[in-house]
């Protein structure tokens, strides 16, 4: 029986029929501040497209989001459908950006849609039948935005995705020059699954074995439940590997740890990338994921910490994944995921206009007198 064979998953699409362009980002909407029709096609926050690495640079973007909608890798299907659930999960933004920067963060009074240009540069070529054929092209896509001078943000997809957006950062700023904060409810420096050495629970140890990320520079957030196993543990403490796990978190709390974490981002690389894993929030907040681990995060406590780390490091990169919306009837999940990325972007934002002192907040909306910084009371 004749089948569909080799790489026809990733062959191009002609393009040289395509009515002539000059490069940049392209937009889709249709209306400019109509909250629930925007009119053209669900994009992730209704942001303009781009489709090449001349439109990143002609459009001089900052940020652009990526797809990779891929979950064989990590025994359950169903976070392939984050992608598409992170981008659709924007139906109560007044207007969004199309409507000319309305969004203002309250905690920070800064328009982060406005001082940074933000695309959607859709999905990453995915081989339906192997994760790690997939990732290939996954690096590739995340490097050529970040070659284009733009910070890529990966939509998950499973965990194992970690692997090519490591790799490409590695790629791009050099061997060992980036670290990665690993916020997770698990380790994900397994050996195997079942004889696998690439899934979702394997990638932090990948990136070490390969070279491209060095154990010490591995900082992690969140880890509690069942594991690690004992020599996993004890592999991860001779890489160097700095692991908050969620017992610190409880004695010293999440503020005095973060305190801790950020010090040692800044202490090693130049450049940092977040991995973000839905499942370090607590399922009351992301009941959508294949490995839901009680006794998490709060998004109340988690958003402000995410808005440090980009305000305060030099942040290159970022994903968020393991969001699977089959498992998210009331779009928690989705919704909670999408702003954890806009936190982030609003930290980048902060970083742009200078505004990195820690715990920065407006005066205006955090009861301080506007003048003073003071309470007026
Ligand atoms: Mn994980």
């Amino acid at each position: 029986m004749a089948g569909i064979s080799g790489d026809v998953w990733r062959a191009e699409y002609d393009r040289s029929g395509d009515p002539k362009r000059e490069p940049g980002p392209i937009e889709l909407n249709r209306y400019l501040a109509n909250p629930v029709a925007p009119g053209g096609i669900p994009t992730f926050m209704r942001w303009p497209v781009c489709l090449t690495p001349e439109d990143l640079k002609a459009g001089e973007v900052d940020v652009a989001v990526i797809g990779a909608p891929l979950d064989l890798a990590t025994g359950q299907r169903g976070t392939a459908f984050g992608p598409q659930a992170l981008r659709t999960a924007d139906r109560y933004i007044p207007g969004g950006p199309a409507a000319g920067g309305v969004m203002t963060h309250t905690h920070v009074v800064v328009k982060p849609f406005e001082v940074l240009k933000c695309v959607d540069y859709g999905d990453a070529g995915i081989d339906p039948f192997d994760p790690v054929a997939s990732h290939e092209e996954v690096r590739k896509r995340v490097r050529e935005i970040a070659e284009a001078g733009t910070i890529p943000i990966t939509l998950g997809g499973d965990h194992s995705l970690m692997r090519p957006d490591g790799q490409a950062m590695a790629d791009v700023y050099g061997k060992g020059k980036v670290g990665i904060i690993h916020f997770d409810a698990h380790y994900d420096a397994g050996t195997n699954h079942f004889g696998h050495t690439i899934t979702h629970g394997t990638p932090v140890r990948n990136l070490i074995d390969e070279g491209h990320i060095p154990g010490k520079n591995f900082i992690q957030i969140g880890l509690r439940g069942w594991i690690p196993f004992e020599d996993d543990m004890e592999w991860m403490r001779n890489q160097g590997i700095k692991s908050h796990y969620m017992a610190e978190v409880e004695r010293d709390g999440f503020d005095k740890v973060m305190e801790r974490a950020i010090a040692e981002a800044l202490d090693g690389p130049e450049y940092l990338f977040i991995s973000f894993d839905i499942d370090s929030l607590d399922p009351a907040y992301a009941p959508g994921t294949g490995t839901p681990e009680p006794g998490g995060f709060t998004t109340r406590e988690m958003f402000p910490m995410v808005r440090r780390l980009c305000a305060e490091c030099n942040v290159v990169g970022m994903e968020l994944v393991e969001v699977g919306p089959g498992w998210d009837p009331g779009y928690t999940t989705a919704l909670n995921g999408l702003r954890i990325i806009q936190e982030a972007i609003t930290g980048l934002a902060m970083r742009k206009l200078g505004l990195t002192e820690p715990h920065y907040l407006d005066p205006r909306t955090s009861g301080q007198d506007p003048v003073e910084g003071q309470r007026t009371d």
